[in-house]
């Protein structure tokens, strides 16, 4: 579907489907057109939203105290802004920040919470960067787990995000890994390279969850009574949990030419399938 905003501009609506909640993508736009020479985005983010409850405590420091949190390196404090270039929280009404005037500033937070060895955990927030008479690169920022649950930043088992510049602006960052331990440490750390008469960074709506991962049944549908091609001929499928009658869902789904469906979104599990297809076919799979 496409807009046409006030100033002129074409938009177009875009649906993306099978999308894992709580992940960071990354995404090219490229346009083409008959006669005109193809057009290609630059780098853009979206951030899913999570599905399951965060882990973390006081993630979005709306306690409006770094309460849950614990310091290492330099320490500063939580700010409800607008604070350095009229900055305000990206979620709620506070975010927690680190201001130096003609200095470095490095240090950040860490987090530990409870967690499965061998489960997958999505970390993300979002940061601000900014400096003042000197390179933006000069600040940058990254978020990092340590699946031992260890609190030390430099440890060599810290899985991080890769350094980001988000110089005046909110941006999301995100990173994954498997706990290795019953804790996990979540870390948010800023790094100034040089003294500069402005170095500024803040950090806000951290979100630690545990993966969900989802997958697409794809199977096959074979009915004698076919005199014709199965295409479009729809079927209602039941997933149900593996032994039981009970339908986690209902859906209707249409076959392909050579009989095929695709059930998406299937958290990762033992379960049965029932087909219904009209009064002649009824079919269940059994353990898929
Ligand atoms: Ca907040």
């Amino acid at each position: 579907m496409y807009h046409r905003s006030a100033c002129g501009h074409l938009y177009r609506d875009i649906s993306l489907s099978g999308l894992e909640p709580h992940t960071l993508y990354h995404f090219r736009v490229r346009s083409r057109a008959q006669g005109t020479i193809d057009g290609m985005s630059g780098d853009n983010t979206l951030l899913t939203l999570p599905e399951t409850p965060n882990l973390l405590v006081n993630g979005g420091f709306e306690a409006g105290t770094p309460a849950g949190w614990t310091y290492f390196g330099a320490s500063d404090g939580v700010y409800e802004g607008p604070w350095f270039k009229d900055l305000r929280a990206v979620e709620g009404r506070y975010f927690i920040g680190w201001a130096t005037n003609g200095g470095t500033r490095n240090g950040g937070v860490w987090q530990r919470v409870s967690a499965t060895p061998g489960k997958e955990y999505c970390f993300s927030a979002w940061a601000w960067t900014w400096c003042l008479n000197i390179p933006m690169y000069n600040l940058s920022v990254h978020i990092g787990i340590d699946p031992f649950g260890g609190t030390n930043p430099n440890a060599p088992g810290v899985v991080w995000s890769p350094w980001s510049v988000n110089f005046d602006r909110w941006h999301p960052l995100w990173v994954r890994a498997t706990a290795q331990a019953n804790y996990i440490t979540a870390f948010l750390q800023g790094h100034a390279d040089s003294p500069a008469e402005w170095n500024i960074y803040a950090f806000d709506n951290a979100v630690l969850t545990e993966r969900v991962q989802r997958f697409n049944v794809r199977g096959k549908v074979t009915a004698g009574d076919f005199v014709a091609s199965p295409e479009g001929f729809p079927v209602e499928v039941q997933l149900r949990p593996a032994g039981s009658t009970e339908p986690l869902r209902t859906e209707m789904l249409t076959l392909d030419a050579a009989g095929n469906y695709t059930l998406r979104d299937v958290e990762p599990g033992e379960y049965d399938i029932a087909f219904k297809a009209s009064h002649w076919l009824r079919a269940v799979a059994r353990g898929v």
